[in-house]
């Protein structure tokens, strides 16, 4: 039997054409091998093969968030008994950045429950970020909605990264959040992109949304321009207390068609096997990686929630023989807006 070429199985997008949920759809339904195999193949074009960028997180202001994210822990309008803490000192922040970059953490990323930061909290966060940025670790934040000016002054502090999630589709976004629109959450990302810190952002699977809505996730991500540098992809982590708490789990396998169809879409952007791993077989992992994700979060704890030990992953990626990525700042921004025919 003849070979199939990859031009032949993958959907053609000529230059300067966007990205649709229907072409996105296209690839999800390729034969799980074959998809797998174009993901790696268009992974090892844009990236070092067996190289992981290791990001370690933080909660510098934990819970009474007043936002209503359906699946999150921190929002004060669920019933989630989780911790609640005012803004850590620079102390506690620094003395947690240090143990993350002993363990061999790259980048250190502090996150905060806020809708949006006032000018007195951010000036709190820009001495953490010149104070962490000073150890020799890349920097990332993320703290809700940025007002104009806000992103310049993190530029200058010298913040590297800001995560904010379009989390879902458009079409499903009403029924995980009401307090906030689908277009602020763009304008936010837009103050980023100009003020000219790299952009992080991915989403959430597991909310109880179809295959479309997530394909449609993809389309809004792969059609920023430039598309993020980093896109993180969670699993819902289900806590009990919040409105998701029981969701059905997403298949495995469509988990793993998310990373590669994410990867195939957006061959440039380091992809962020993010929440939800400490629930994932070391299998389930190796499959993620072999589907195009190449960087994790590294450490303890997530925000609130329990991530996979140091140790489990250190032998983790002995086993796999994955390596740190050497140094993950030295890829160019995402301008190649997306050909996956070349
Ligand atoms: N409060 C800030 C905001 O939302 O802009 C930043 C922190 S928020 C916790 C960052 C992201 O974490 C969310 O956009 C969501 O994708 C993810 N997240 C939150 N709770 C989660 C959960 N229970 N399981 C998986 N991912 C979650
Ligand atoms: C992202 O996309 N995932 C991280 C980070 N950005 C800030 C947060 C995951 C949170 C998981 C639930 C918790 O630990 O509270
Ligand atoms: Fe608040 Fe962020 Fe949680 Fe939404 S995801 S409730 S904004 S901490």
């Amino acid at each position: 039997m003849k070979p199939i070429a990859r031009t032949e199985i993958l959907p053609q997008l000529t230059p300067g054409q966007d990205w649709t949920p229907a072409r996105i759809m296209q690839l999800y339904e390729l034969p799980f091998m074959d998809l797998l195999h174009q993901a790696q193949t268009v992974h090892r074009e844009h990236h070092q093969a067996n190289a992981v960028q290791l990001s370690s997180l933080l909660s510098i202001k934990t819970g009474a968030c007043p936002e209503d994210c359906a699946y999150c822990p921190q929002s004060a309008r669920h019933d989630a008994d989780g911790r609640r803490e005012e803004l850590m000192s620079l102390e506690t922040v620094l003395k947690a950045a240090r143990k993350a970059k002993d363990n061999g953490a790259q980048r250190f990323c502090m996150g905060a429950a806020w809708r949006s930061p006032t000018a007195r909290q951010l000036d709190n966060v820009i001495e953490m970020v010149a104070a962490v940025k000073a150890l020799g670790l890349e920097t990332c934040v993320t703290l809700g909605m940025l007002k104009q000016g806000q992103a310049e002054r993190l530029r200058d502090a010298g913040l590297d990264y800001y995560n904010h999630n379009l989390d879902t589709s458009p079409e499903f976004y009403d029924h995980i959040i009401t307090t906030r629109s689908y277009q602020d959450r763009l304008d936010t990302l837009e103050r980023v992109r100009e003020a000219g810190i790299h952009v992080c952002c991915g989403g959430i699977v597991g909310l109880g949304e179809s295959r479309r809505d997530r394909a449609g996730l993809i389309a809004q991500l792969a059609n920023l321009t430039p598309y993020p540098e980093s896109v993180p992809i969670n699993n819902l982590v289900k806590v009990a207390g919040t409105p998701l708490q029981d969701a059905p789990d997403i298949d495995p396998f469509e988990f793993v068609r998310t990373i590669a169809v994410t990867r195939l879409t957006m061959p440039r952007a380091v992809v962020r096997l993010s929440a939800g791993r400490d629930a994932m077989s070391d299998a389930m992992q190796a499959l993620c990686f072999m589907a195009g994700a190449n960087s994790i979060f590294y450490g303890d704890q997530l925000l609130t929630t329990s991530n996979p030990q140091f140790n489990q992953d250190q032998q983790l990626f002995e086993r796999l023989g994955l390596v740190a990525a050497a140094n993950a700042n030295t890829h160019q921004p995402a301008t190649d807006t997306l050909s996956c025919t070349h």
